[in-house]
Order: structure tokens, then sequence, then C-alpha cells
């Protein structure tokens, strides 16, 4: 137990230092909360559970770079997932990675074709349960545009073209229709 305190403020005396932001949320459900935050060389995302003790750690090798969006419930099961964007500098593959500490695994959304994408919010946009990721997007081979809506709770997304409009913002993302969503 007294370990366990000690490499808490630890973790609390490099984050800061290191500057990565750590956020804590129940990541694997076990209805405590975890610490997630960028470690290591190469950098990867560790997940530290003050439970147990037990740091799990996720790093995808074709990314060079990434960060991490935020640690929020996106598929209705126990235990809130990491989203991280992440890109490559190595034949420049890109997407986003929904990381599941509940049972080790990651999804990964390709953005590879697109030149450029951002995830706008993650918020519940359907009425079913975990947040949609909403994604805008450059679409590859010109200025065109969309936005997708990811709804990993069915591994699926959903496409919003965009491209013959001259641009787009979105406003805002909020239940327009008055039933659940
Ligand atoms: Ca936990
Ligand atoms: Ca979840
Ligand atoms: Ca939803």
């Amino acid at each position: 137990m007294k370990k366990h305190i000690v490499l808490a403020a630890l973790f609390i005396l490099l984050i800061p230092a290191l500057g990565f932001a750590a956020f804590y949320a129940d990541t694997d459900g076990d209805g405590y909360t975890d610490q997630v935050y960028a470690c290591g060389s190469p950098v990867q995302v560790c997940i530290y559970h003050p439970r147990t003790g037990v740091t799990t750690m996720y790093r995808n090798g074709a990314a060079s770079s990434f960060s991490i969006n935020s640690v929020v419930d996106t598929d209705g099961v126990a235990g809130a997932e990491v989203v991280v964007v992440w890109t490559s500098t190595y034949g420049n593959p890109k997407g986003i990675d929904i990381i599941r500490d509940r049972n080790r695994t990651t999804t990964t959304y390709d953005y590879t074709n697109n030149p450029s994408f951002n995830i706008n919010s993650v918020v519940d946009t359907d009425g079913n349960v975990g947040g949609e990721i909403v994604v805008l997007w450059t679409y590859a081979g010109g200025p065109n545009h969309g936005l997708d809506v990811i709804h990993d709770a069915q591994r699926n997304k959903y496409t919003y073209d965009y491209s013959t409009a001259s641009s787009f913002s979105i406003n805002s993302v909020v239940d327009t229709d008055n039933t659940a969503g």
C-alpha cells in the first residue's frame, strides 16, 4: 500500500514536469478511478490502476505521435474508453484509436486518406448507450470536407459529405429532434 502511495506521488510530480495531462476515469470498469497518461519511450498510453497497482500500456506501432483526446464511455459497456488521435511520418497512416482497457483491446478508425481530421466532440448523438465521436475531415485530392459520426458501440461510422459547400463549421452538437440523442 505504501508503495502505491509513493508511486501515485511520483506520477503527480512527474506528469506536469513532462507536460502530459493526466485523465482520471474508471477505464477497466471495476468501479475505481484509474489514471490515464502518456509515458515511456517510445511514448505510449499508460493506465495506472490504483486498486491493483497494475499499469497497462498501449502502443500503436504505426503512430509516430499521438494525443489523448478524451477518456469517456464510447461503447456503452462498463469502463471509459481512451480516445486517441494519432499520426505517422512513415507512409502517413493516421487515425483514431479507441482503447478498451476492460478487455485490453484497441479499435482503429482509419483516416489515412484524409489530409487532415480532428475530433469536434465526443457526445451522445443517437440516444443509444455510449458517446459518438464527431470528426471533421478534409478529403484527399481536393478542398472538400465533411464530418463523420463514429458510433463506437456499433463499431461503425456515418459520413456526412459537405464537399459541395465552400466552407462549413459545426455550431453545436445538441439534441435537435427532442427524442433521445
Ligand atoms: Ca478502474
Ligand atoms: Ca465503455
Ligand atoms: Ca450514443
